[in-house]
């Protein structure tokens, strides 16, 4: 087939939303990559020979299962689990597990198509993967929820694997429901096997993975900045979300001498304009992690912060903006906004977090914008090398850990300079670069097996 005979972006998008309906999530994200793909692959035949990226917009597998547990009250409940295998050519599928009433078919496989890219970005040998339930863990006791992963983990044991699959946290998933999940497959296989990333550390976990992904961000951020001249010193920082990697971003961003002002969660946000240092940080960690409390709490706590009901924080004005809670919480309007006000870098903590309208924005108005899919794989690439501690059945320290991120992250970065180049401009462009580079590592490899 001659390269001009092979369909072009549009007519690949009808297709996907016609096999894909009621899922925009998914569709929205495959645009987002298809768009840079089509422009890249233009003249390079044996890409669309193979069909590489109808093939990636298919997940390998979805298995949907159904999650049983008991309440306190001896109520029976019926919750519905997922584990998206979207494409494991460079290695084991890898992806996290996500807990939220928000959890849908379309979501996770939105998720397993970017962590598809995101790792492969990493340059470790991960596939992609996600996974969830439409469970809400708000308001649950402890047991209720040692429950549910346990039942959860029932199921889930029989497609999962050191070697096949390692799910890890996400949105509603930390350390204690690893703890339960993990301890539910040791239990049912008998076997003591490295199948989960983000354990404790008493059992295989890896230090530094809880603050891998929100530390990660700031040093996108910070070598986004470093590459023109700039740096995150005395910068004034809106975060959102106030849970594992929102935390970790406040971090290392007071380490780094940057200043935020701002935390969120689904009910509003809070603005300090005297800024979030230490032990105010370790306050929002124990209100949030361990008693589960809302972050409305922190206004009434701190004086001179405010909190703003159902609100985001998009509009107060800063020089950096990290979208760290949920998909879609940043939309063409807020870009807009935080541009006119003066932002110069987005880094992305979450997943997706800006809609297609506020990423042409930020591309308009030229500013540094690290999507999700680079700026938040340093969670992904510690949890990689959870499974090489694993592996080798050693434990590796907290220094070398922590240079061990910065050089991913330092990695990651370059990859997408390397392909996100503007023709004649000094600027680049880390959208087209991370999903350029993310995409040839598993493209190639997916040539190597053939037709499969
Ligand atoms: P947590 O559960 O620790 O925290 C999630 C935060 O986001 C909470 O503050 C939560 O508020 C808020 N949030 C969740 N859903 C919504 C919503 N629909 N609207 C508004 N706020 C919401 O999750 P993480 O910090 O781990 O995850 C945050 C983001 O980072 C997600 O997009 C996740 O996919 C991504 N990510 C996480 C990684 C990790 O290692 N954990 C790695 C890479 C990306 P509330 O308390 O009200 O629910
Ligand atoms: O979105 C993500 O990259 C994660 N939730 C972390 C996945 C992992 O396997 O560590």
């Amino acid at each position: 087939m001659a390269v001009s005979d092979h369909v072009g972006y549009a007519e690949f998008m009808e297709g996907v939303k016609k096999r894909n309906p009621g899922q925009p999530e998914f569709v929205q994200a495959v645009g987002e990559v298809a768009e840079d793909i089509f422009d890249y692959i233009a003249d390079k035949e044996v890409y669309h020979e193979y069909q590489i990226l109808r093939r990636l917009a298919e997940p390998d597998r979805v298995v949907s299962f159904r999650v049983c547990w008991e309440d306190d009250k001896n109520n029976i409940r019926v919750q519905r689990g997922w584990r998206v295998q979207n494409n494991n050519a460079i290695g084991p599928y890898k992806g996290g597990i996500r807990f939220h009433s928000s959890v849908n078919q379309s979501v996770l496989k939105f998720l397993a198509f970017e962590q598809t890219f995101k790792n492969s970005l990493t340059g470790l040998p991960l596939g992609g993967a996600k996974g969830g339930a439409n469970f809400n863990p708000k308001g649950k006791s402890e047991h209720e929820i040692m429950r549910f992963c346990q039942s959860f983990m029932t199921e889930l044991y029989r497609h999962v694997g050191e070697d096949t699959d390692i799910p890890a946290g996400d949105i509603g998933v930390g350390a204690r429901e690893i703890g339960y999940m993990f301890g539910q497959y040791k239990r049912i296989t008998n076997k003591f096997s490295g199948v989960l990333t983000g354990k404790g550390l008493e059992f295989g976990g890896s230090r530094v993975r809880t603050e891998a992904t929100g530390y990660g961000c700031v040093y996108f951020a910070h070598n986004m900045l470093e590459r023109v001249g700039r740096s995150l010193d005395g910068k004034i920082c809106v975060v959102s979300g106030s849970g594992n990697v929102a935390t970790h971003a406040v971090e290392k961003l007071i380490q780094l001498g940057g200043k935020a002002v701002t935390l969120s969660d689904s009910e509003g946000f809070i603005i300090d304009r005297y800024g979030i240092d230490r032990e105010k940080l370790q306050w929002v960690k124990e209100h949030k992690t361990h008693r589960r409390g809302r972050i409305s709490e922190y206004a009434k706590v701190f004086r001179g912060s405010e909190f703003h009901e159902g609100k985001r924080p998009w509009a107060v004005p800063c020089q950096i903006a990290f979208p760290c809670a949920t998909q879609n919480e940043l939309n063409g309007e807020d870009a807009q906004t935080l541009i006119g006000n003066g932002c110069e870098c987005i880094s992305e903590g979450a997943n997706m977090p800006t809609t297609l309208k506020g990423i042409k924005s930020f591309k308009e108005a030229g500013l540094l914008y690290g999507p999700g899919k680079a700026a938040n794989a340093g969670g992904v690439a510690l949890s990689g090398l959870e499974m090489s501690q694993n592996a080798a059945r050693l434990s590796w320290d907290e220094e070398q850990l922590q240079q061990k991120l910065q050089e991913l992250m330092r990695g990651i970065h370059d990859r997408c300079v390397e392909r996100g180049g503007i023709a004649g401009s000094d600027r680049i462009d880390y959208v087209r670069g991370s999903n350029i580079a993310g995409f040839v590592k598993v493209a190639d490899a997916m040539l190597a097996y053939g037709v499969v």
